[in-house]
């Protein structure tokens, strides 16, 4: 078995990393890290396989790299990377649905309820010694069981997150999605409709929909505009789905009563951005996978994409 040079670009558990040394030569550089960054694109042009998250793999990147021919994404999500030029190129996108659909849908469904109950605002004044009298109607949130839950992105994770809100709360729940979809076990709980109709009637609305060029800034002004009085609005996805200056507007005129955003347009989100210290926002540094558990599962699955795919077999899971 020819050992190939395989670029780790994100960190990955020890355990992980021991399974892909025993078969190929391995040079760890993390390209958002301002130290890494030379290394990273030093070892470039010799990788055959690159494995990691987050990290925009473009076109300019894939041009330093003439000898890749695979890349194993930890992350479900793939819109960081050029699918065009890599499909162009005939290098191997994998990534890692499935084993975190669970551990995301309760990120998501906690963010449904943080931000329509106030926790964080609420723990604030408790952790700053502001809990000086029984609490009145001006700190009131508001019930999550019973309400309607519209899902914009019905694929796995939006339908856990829909098994949650049915069966765990009681909560009637509407569904959108751009192409025909199947919901094992969900068709007695789940209504589909047209995003319009969905907006109009969701007390609050989850964003699952994957980041494309079809659906970048969906969730703009007229949206925002659409949904019901009062609503609640969560993002799990991807902020690049999201006009965050819309959605300010949005919360800062009291149309929208509460946002819970576990991703950004800018990550890390930059200290200037309203959003971060907003009364209404309910704001996660992007955690909706992150767990030791679920992190370990994905860095494996991830590996095993790669070992198979520079073995010549098919990976557990093609992006591209
Ligand atoms: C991680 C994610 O944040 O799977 C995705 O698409 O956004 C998350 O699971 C990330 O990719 C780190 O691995």
């Amino acid at each position: 078995m020819t050992r190939r040079q395989v670029l780790v670009f994100r960190e990955l558990p020890p355990g992980v990393m021991a399974r892909i040394e025993a078969e190929h030569d391995v040079t760890v550089a993390n390209p958002r890290m301002a130290a890494q960054r030379e290394a990273f694109f030093a070892a470039l042009p010799r990788a055959e396989g690159l494995i990691g998250s987050s990290f925009a793999i473009d076109a300019a990147v894939l041009a330093q790299a003439p000898r890749l021919q695979v890349v194993s994404s930890v992350s479900v999500g793939v819109d960081n990377y050029d699918l065009a030029a890599l499909r162009q190129r005939g290098i191997v996108l994998c990534h890692t649905p499935g084993v975190l659909t669970e551990t995301t849908a309760d990120t998501i469904f906690t963010l449904v309820l943080t931000a329509s109950r106030r926790v964080v605002e609420l723990a604030t004044l408790v952790r700053e010694g502001r809990w000086t009298r029984n609490i009145g109607e001006d700190l009131f949130g508001w019930d999550v069981h019973g309400k309607t839950l519209g899902i914009v992105g019905f694929g796995r994770i939006g339908q856990a997150v829909a098994r949650r809100a049915a069966l765990g709360f009681g909560m009637p729940v509407l569904f959108h999605n751009r192409s025909p979809v199947q919901a094992p076990g969900l068709q007695q709980h789940a209504l589909q409709l047209p995003l319009p109709a969905l907006l109009a009637q969701s007390d609050i609305v989850v964003l699952t929909a994957p980041l494309t060029e079809a659906t970048r800034q969906m969730m703009d002004a007229s949206r925002f505009a659409a949904m019901k009085p009062g609503a609640v609005f969560v993002n799990g996805s991807r902020g690049g789905l999201v006009d965050e200056a819309a959605l300010l507007a949005a919360l800062d005129s009291g149309h929208l009563r509460a946002a819970g955003l576990d991703v950004f347009a800018t990550e890390p989100l930059p200290l200037e951005s309203p959003l971060r210290t907003h009364p209404r926002v309910t704001a996660l540094p992007h955690i909706g996978s992150a767990t030791h558990e679920t992190r370990h599962a994905m860095a494996a699955m991830a590996a095993e994409n790669l070992l198979r795919v520079l073995r010549g077999e098919a990976p557990l899971a093609r992006a591209a």
